[in-house]
């Protein structure tokens, strides 16, 4: 009886605490299929990879704190990977979804499941293939809202909507690539290019909106190579979040994302009963750089009850314009007092000076190559081009102490100081900077420690705005600005209050960015450029995050189906482990 009793008092007293920490969560759980599809979005149609047979793709829907679950099928006839951009992934690195980085990729007609926490971050981040040039097309939303109960620490939408903008070629995926990479075709919002395009006059997306009602629009930009303006005609946005952490309110009539960031903006419904266009246009950082003919897409804002037929079009800016680019990513502050936010670590462990932009490497014999001096495009960070491993997944030979997969002695600064952006390649020592070394080149940090990065774009080739991407972390942004990183005149000028946080950051072209965070997650994680086109330039290096002093701070084994391809080989003989 006694016994019993305890039983059920031990019982509640155990349960109680966890289950009201883990309040709600859940598990959510999806297959993707992926396949060919044939589709149509301007007047030829294309045979494109897909998962489900839909552009974008199916929509994944989480709460902060649940598990999530994605049994990858791949029918197609590419490798795949699919990366969860912008999920921390925290402890769970072998899901990071990296091809040889973090996994082998899924083959034809192979599968892989995905399985991960999605905790301490919300609000709009995507998912999409990381294999060159397949995010294309391979790309959909992933939207963590907060647990049950919780509020949104802004006025409560009267709906959501989704605005994925994307970038269309009337070619096979395999044609893109070249360097450089062929010209799009078109811009596309929602897998539709609107009626500024002859054959897709009726294929437009249409909000409908109620006068007077607020809409949180949640706007990705899964194109491949460009950075994009957004605009609705009429109406301005309340920024609320960027790259899936909440910000001070920022009102503008204007949005620009680099490729990889989201903007969540509440959009009023305060005009009077029409239809208004929302219009996504290309913006080019780089000066005299060749880009497509059609530069923008339409959709509609309209609103119920309407009963004119004309369509208020906004003003957009130049294609080239910077400065409305600059003014709205460097204006944006964190919000200190919402949800997840982390103050900026004051004691920096590791200080980082890294030049990143173009260079050049040896045209292959029997090719023509377009870049200077007959040469083909590359790229660097510290005159380091990073060469996709071969052999292992990167994170597996640091796992099993495979030696000859990669180096890890990425510098701190690059060889030498120059003028960055006053590129002269007549002077010898910068022209020693143009053709870097091709490498799989990583940095080791200590567990815990807090790094700081400087990244200075150089204007070598060109002066361009390369959106750096880091995975498994969110980093602050201390600061931003046009030149040369001057520390004695830029350094009292950091934001160390309430800096915005994301995961991937323009670097304004011929100019800098000032990032910190702190590596707490145990793993190997990429840093890159998040144009497509420049992933074989090589503009990417690794963070190697080594252990903290419990089992519950180090990098688990793999989970077994990660092994698919190697199980014979003797180094894998090791229990493996199903925690995930
Ligand atoms: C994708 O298609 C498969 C097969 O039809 C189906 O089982 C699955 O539920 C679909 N997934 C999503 C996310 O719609
Ligand atoms: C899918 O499309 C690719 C490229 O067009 C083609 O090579 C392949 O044969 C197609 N696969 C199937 C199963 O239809
Ligand atoms: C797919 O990846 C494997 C390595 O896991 C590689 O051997 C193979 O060549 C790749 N196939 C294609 C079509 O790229
Ligand atoms: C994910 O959450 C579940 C349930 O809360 C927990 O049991 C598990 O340990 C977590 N996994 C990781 C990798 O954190
Ligand atoms: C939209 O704004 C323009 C420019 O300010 C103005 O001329 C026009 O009348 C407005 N349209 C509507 C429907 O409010
Ligand atoms: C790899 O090397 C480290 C340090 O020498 C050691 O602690 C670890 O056990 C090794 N791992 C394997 C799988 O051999
Ligand atoms: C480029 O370098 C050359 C050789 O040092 C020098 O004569 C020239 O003035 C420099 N040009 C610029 C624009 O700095
Ligand atoms: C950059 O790397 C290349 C290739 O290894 C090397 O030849 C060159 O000297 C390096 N540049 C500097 C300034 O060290
Ligand atoms: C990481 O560092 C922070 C701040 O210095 C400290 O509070 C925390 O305990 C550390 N975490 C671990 C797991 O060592
Ligand atoms: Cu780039």
């Amino acid at each position: 009886m006694a016994s019993f009793e305890c039983f059920l008092i031990c019982f509640v007293l155990i349960l109680l605490p966890s289950s009201s920490s883990k309040a709600y969560a859940s598990v959510v759980e999806h297959t993707f299929l992926v396949q060919n599809f044939t589709a149509k979005p301007l007047c030829k149609e294309q045979v494109i990879p897909t998962v489900n047979g839909s552009l974008p793709g199916p929509t994944v829907n989480v709460r902060e704190g649940d598990t999530l679950i994605v049994h990858v099928v791949n029918n197609s006839p590419f490798n795949v990977t699919i990366h969860w951009h912008g999920v921390f992934q925290l402890m769970s690195a072998w899901m990071d979804g990296t091809d040889m980085i973090t996994q082998y990729p899924i083959r034809p007609e192979d599968r892989f499941t995905y399985k991960f926490n999605v905790t301490g971050q919300e609000g709009t981040l995507h998912w999409h293939a990381h294999v060159v040039n397949l995010r294309a097309t391979l790309h959909g939303a992933l939207v963590i809202r907060p647990r049950a109960g919780r509020p949104y620490p802004f006025p409560e939408p009267y709906e959501e909507a989704l605005i994925i903008l994307e970038q269309w070629w009337n070619t096979d995926i395999e044609n893109l690539q070249l360097r450089p990479a062929p010209l799009s075709d078109a811009y596309l919002i929602n897998g539709l290019a609107g009626d500024s395009f002859d054959c897709s006059r009726n294929k437009m997306f249409k909000l409908e909106v109620v006068q007077g009602k607020r809409y949180l629009l949640r706007i990705i930009n899964a194109a491949l190579n460009s950075h994009l303006f957004f605009k609705i005609a009429n109406h301005s946005l309340r920024v609320v979040a960027l790259d899936a952490v909440y910000t001070n309110p920022y009102v503008t009539d204007i949005v620009v994302l680099t490729p990889g960031q989201t903007v969540d903006a509440l959009l009023h419904a305060d005009q009077t009963l029409g239809s208004y266009y929302m219009t996504t246009q290309l913006y080019v950082s780089a000066t005299g750089q060749p880009f497509p003919d059609k530069t923008l897409a339409n959709a509609l804002v309209v609103y119920q009850g309407a009963t004119s037929s004309s369509r208020a079009m906004p003003s957009l800016p130049d294609v080239t314009d910077t400065q409305t680019a600059y003014r709205f990513s460097s204006s944006i502050t964190g919000l200190v007092s919402g949800p997840h936010w982390r103050p900026v670590p004051r004691n920096v462990d590791e200080r980082m000076f890294m030049t990143m932009g173009l260079g050049l490497e040896q045209c292959p014999p029997s090719m023509q190559c377009p870049g200077l001096y007959g040469q083909q495009f590359a790229g660097s960070l510290n005159n380091r081009s990073f060469e996709n491993p071969k052999t292992f997944p990167m994170q597996e030979a640091y796992f099993y102490n495979i030696s000859g997969v990669y180096s890890d002695d990425f510098p701190n600064q690059p060889p030498i100081k120059f003028d960055y952006t006053n590129f002269n390649v007549s002077t010898d020592y910068e022209y020693r900077m143009l053709f870097p070394e091709r490498l799989t080149s990583a940095k080791i940090l200590k567990f815990n420690s807090t790094v700081e990065i400087v990244l200075q774009n150089t204007a070598m080739i060109t002066a361009e705005s390369h959106p750096m991407h880091l995975h498994g972390f969110n980093f602050h942004v201390l600061g931003q600005g046009f030149g040369n990183y001057e520390p004695s005149r830029d350094v009292g000028k950091l934001n160390l209050v309430n800096p915005q946080m994301r995961n991937t950051i323009g670097v304004p072209p011929g100019g800098w960015v000032v990032l910190r965070f702190v590596a707490n997650n145990p793993g190997v994680w990429m840093f890159h450029c998040h144009m497509d086109a420049h992933l074989p330039y090589g503009i990417i290096m690794a963070f190697i995050v080594q252990n903290g002093p419990h089992p519950a701070t180090s990098l688990p084994p793999p989970p077994l189906d990660h092994l698919e391809c190697c199980r014979d080989a003797e180094i894998y003989n090791h229990p493996t482990y199903d925690q995930y």
